[in-house]
């Protein structure tokens, strides 16, 4: 995978890609004390466009004070921009965009205060995040051996470095035994999501989708559950067992990264007809219409790089 780019925005600055490092003791490497977003931008008839920029900062930041950051140095209108001078600074047609507000400047004994925040965003060509089969045919899965956080270990709602520790372990595990992605249940034994996406079930003709109380509140979730209701699918969000999993006509999982993916195969049992199913195809048609702007919805939920306002941005850091 080539994470190259030109350059990557540090504390105001766009640093050209070999000189955007951290020092060994940043308190981020040690705890996993930060936050990040995962944002594309893609092609369309109007140049890049950043896909839901204003959700995905808004988390961004809401991720930041449920880590316990008191104050940040930029606003959302100025991560905003920088988000955007990084993808036009870069040149890429299409890109994935990754901000990450971290823990830098003392921030030892395990204490957010004694530290400061410093904010980094980079972005790089990542494409077939599943592999090379997975938009035609779909993916197989697994249930992990690991269990999802419980909100009193770790905030769900918030994409704190430390908390990918559990995914990386499902990943590592899932992919170790000839799997493709894992699904993790919650603590109670209902399914919650899988390591970088949220999952969706359906069944006769009916969409399910756990509720968030113990998951990440997926942006893309949210996208397909709206283009599912314009469709005029049902979609329902309750608790999901093991065996409904097993015996769904379709399910897929959807996330930036992924994109929206059928899982055809979970615990060495075909999901329907064992291929991405009918339902799921027209979500994923119409989310990458959306994408590229070819949807009613993708003026609301685009973001056009070379016709934005030049927001004036602060070149030094003044954290609280
Ligand atoms: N759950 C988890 C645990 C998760 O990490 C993601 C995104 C989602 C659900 C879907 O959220 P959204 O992107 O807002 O629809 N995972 C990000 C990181 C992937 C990675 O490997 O790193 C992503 O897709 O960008």
């Amino acid at each position: 995978m080539g994470m190259q780019s030109n350059f990557i925005w540090m504390n105001g600055q766009l640093v050209e890609y070999e000189k955007a490092t951290m020092h060994f003791l940043t308190p981020v490497a040690h705890y996993g004390v930060g936050v990040f977003e995962g944002i594309r931008s893609y092609a369309t008839e109007r140049g890049p466009a950043v896909f839901r920029l204003k959700e995905h900062v808004e988390r961004l930041i809401d991720s930041a004070r449920l880590l316990g950051f008191r104050s940040l140095p930029y606003s959302a209108e100025e991560l905003a921009a920088a988000i955007k001078l990084t993808v036009t600074a870069n040149g890429f047609s299409e890109c994935y965009i990754r901000p990450l507000i971290y823990l830098s400047d003392g921030g030892w004994n395990l204490n957010v205060d004694a530290g400061k925040p410093s904010i980094g965003i980079a972005a790089w060509e990542w494409t077939n995040y599943l592999g090379q089969e997975a938009l035609e045919r779909g993916v197989r899965a697994n249930i992990s051996s690991f269990t999802r956080h419980h909100p009193n270990v770790m905030l769900t709602k918030a994409k704190v470095v430390g908390n990918y520790a559990n995914s990386v372990l499902a990943k590592t595990e899932s992919v170790r035994l000839g799997f493709d992605e894992a699904i993790l249940l919650d603590p109670q034994g209902f399914v919650a999501e899988c390591t970088g996406e949220n999952i969706f079930t359906v069944r006769q003709g009916i969409i399910y989708t756990p509720p968030t109380a113990t998951i990440l509140e997926g942006i893309t979730r949210d996208s397909i559950i709206q283009l599912a209701q314009d469709l005029g699918y049902k979609v329902v969000e309750q608790a999901i067992s093991r065996d409904q999993l097993y015996r769904a006509d379709e399910v897929f999982v959807c996330g930036t990264a992924a994109e929206c993916i059928a899982l055809y195969e979970i615990d060495f049992r075909l999901i329907g007809e064992g291929k991405t199913g009918p339902i799921t195809r027209a979500l994923q048609r119409a989310y990458h219409d959306a994408l590229h702007g070819r949807h009613p919805r993708s003026d609301g939920w685009l973001d056009y790089v070379n016709e934005s306002v030049a927001v004036q941005l602060p070149t030094q850091v003044t954290a609280a």
